[in-house]
């Protein structure tokens, strides 16, 4: 019988990019889906391929009967549902923070590790933050031919990266600078955003119109940002090199959608453009854009709403032995978050 999908947070942002993600995709192998989110969205109705659904509330009895389910929620409503959608017998695909590096937990990017999902010794399957799945298709492209050992990146976060509340906070921060002639004084950004009548809370640090903000995520200890460790540790643990040398700093940018990082790349093994670019040209979810000479690169202008990981800029470091230096931009809400997810539970259902 066709596997029975449920989806958690089928409201949300993320829910939302992961239904038009489900109306677009040219295999279904599902056979009944149920939507399902707070009490709140209960009722709403959905079209999902042709056939309005109706949003259903969170309870124990919704996973009955479901073979995967797909968590787009906040970490706590993971923590505590995914276990409980397990117990009913799903296998939780969980977008969320909650479950990361849990040892019994695989973490998995589908083009790099889809063989973890069968080691799920708590039924419950994790997938990456956007910032480090950004990259991962380009490293799981390089890192089984030449050896990755070292990984120095700086992240170009897009305000989407902090939800719908960041979008809006970007773009009502855009109107409050633009045509103002402001941004040769500094505090005069602050200033016309304040005088836009903005409040002060902000999901950024930081104005971030007109601006660059070094710090995402929560702070953790010794200065870093927890956008930087999850980069660290959850590299470590996709491609299965529990050493692997990172460090990583983490920016937001003012771009609404799409991640990019620049990539310092160290390998065992010696390595060329040349080679690099037949891997990454040969990789299904990898577009090499790298002709810089005819302004050839990806940009998160060019890249928001796709699929597929872009990659350029692709060089030789001058300085440092078998060492490429790039950059990669994906849509932190696609491949970053409901994309992945949904790959994963399309491997799950090739299994089943
Ligand atoms: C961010 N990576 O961009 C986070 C979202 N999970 O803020």
């Amino acid at each position: 019988m066709a596997p029975v999908l449920a989806l958690v947070g089928a409201t949300g942002a993320v829910g939302t990019v992961m239904v038009d993600i489900m109306n677009s995709r040219p295999h279904w192998p599902w056979g009944e889906v149920r939507l399902i989110a707070s009490p709140r969205s209960a009722g709403k109705k959905i079209t999902v391929r042709g056939q309005e659904l109706t949003v259903r509330a969170l309870a124990p009895e919704v996973f009955d009967g479901v073979d995967i389910a797909m968590f787009d929620v906040p970490d706590a409503v993971s923590a505590e549902w995914a276990p409980i959608a397990a117990a009913r017998g799903a296998v939780a695909v969980d977008n969320s923070g909650a479950f990361r590096m849990d040892p019994d937990v695989p973490l998995v990017v589908p083009e790099v590790n889809a063989d973890k999902v069968d080691d799920r010794p708590r039924g419950i399957i994790s997938n990456p933050n956007c910032t480090t799945l950004s990259m991962m298709a380009a490293l799981g492209a390089l890192h089984p031919t030449f050896g990755l050992r070292e990984l120095v990146v700086a992240s170009y976060q897009a305000a989407s990266g902090a939800g719908q509340d960041g979008i809006d906070r970007l773009q009502a921060e855009a109107a409050a600078v633009a045509g103002k002639g402001v941004g040769d004084r500094a505090g005069d950004v602050r200033e016309a955003i304040a005088a836009a009548g903005l409040p002060a809370d902000s999901p950024f640090p930081a104005p971030l119109a007109f601006n660059v903000v070094p710090w995402a995520g929560s702070a953790k200890e010794d200065g870093w940002a927890s956008e930087e460790l999850k980069v660290r540790n959850e590299s470590r643990k996709i491609l299965g090199i529990p050493d692997l040398k990172v460090s990583a700093t983490c920016v937001r940018v003012p771009v609404v959608t799409t991640h990019s990082l620049a990539v310092h790349a160290t390998f065992a093994e010696p390595v060329t453009v040349a080679q690099a670019h037949e891997l990454f040209e040969a990789a299904p979810t990898l577009v090499l854009r790298d002709d810089p000479a005819n302004g050839v690169f990806p940009t998160p202008a060019d890249v928001v709403g796709a699929d597929p990981t872009y990659v350029g800029r692709v060089r030789q470091a001058l300085d440092f032995p078998n060492t490429l230096d790039f950059f990669v931009c994906g849509d932190n809400l696609r491949k970053g978050a409901a994309l992945n997810t949904y790959e994963i539970a399309e491997v799950l259902a090739a299994r089943a």
